[in-house]
């Protein structure tokens, strides 16, 4: 049985615990760089395009929204880390939310970590699976953008990466995804039932 999303809501933002929502539901959330793809991707699988804010400025989702799906299920997008210009002072205020919201006794099931396939993974990336597997959260990647590269490189990408994650006991599943193609939606919707069982 897959997924089918029949309903999608923006509930909040919030920069501090005290501000989220209050819920029970089964939640994932949307971690990831800035700029690749994460709210691209909340709006293609919930079949919105707006739902989630997106921008080709990096750094456009700077608090943590949340979103509630057909009345039982919770996404969280959360802001992205590492781009160029970010100062000490944004960085540290990244950590305390994002620390203070892997911290809270939320019923997270797991991280989705967007990864643009051009990128591929870099050391932020590990260190965000690692910050995750400390909270005992399973992640499952998501190579985004798909459409920009052939068929050849998105799945040479993914070895590199199941290679270099081989050693993170809590990820769980690489998937290869597109927003624009649709490519992955269906994989991402199958991993969303079954986790949130
Ligand atoms: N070609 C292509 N472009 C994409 C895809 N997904 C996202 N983009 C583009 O990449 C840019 C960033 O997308 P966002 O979804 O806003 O990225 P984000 O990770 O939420 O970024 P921040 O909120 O800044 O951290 C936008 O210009 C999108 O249109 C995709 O699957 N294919
Ligand atoms: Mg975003």
């Amino acid at each position: 049985m897959s997924l089918n999303i029949k309903k999608s809501d923006f509930v909040k933002s919030a920069s501090k615990p005290s501000q989220y929502p209050l819920s029970s539901y089964p939640e994932f959330f949307f971690a990831g760089k800035s700029n690749s793809g994460k709210s691209s991707m909340l709006n293609a699988i919930c079949n919105r395009k707006k739902l989630a804010r997106t921008s080709k400025t990096p750094g456009r989702t700077q608090l943590i929204n949340f979103f509630l799906v057909n009345d039982c299920l919770s996404f969280v997008d959360i802001p992205g880390y590492g781009y160029a210009s970010t100062s000490k002072k944004i960085s540290n205020t990244w950590n305390d939310m994002v620390i203070d919201y892997l911290s809270s006794k939320r019923n997270i099931v797991s991280m989705f970590i967007t990864i643009d396939v051009r990128r591929g993974i870099e050391e932020l990336d590990e260190k965000m699976i690692d910050l995750t597997s400390n909270f005992n959260i399973k992640t499952n990647v998501v190579i985004t953008k798909s459409d920009k590269v052939s068929k050849s490189s998105r799945f040479q990408v993914k070895r590199k990466i199941e290679k270099t994650l081989s050693k993170h006991k809590n990820v769980k599943y690489i998937s290869i995804f597109s927003s624009k193609s649709g490519e992955g939606i269906q994989e991402i919707h199958d991993i969303i039932e079954e986790m949130s069982k």
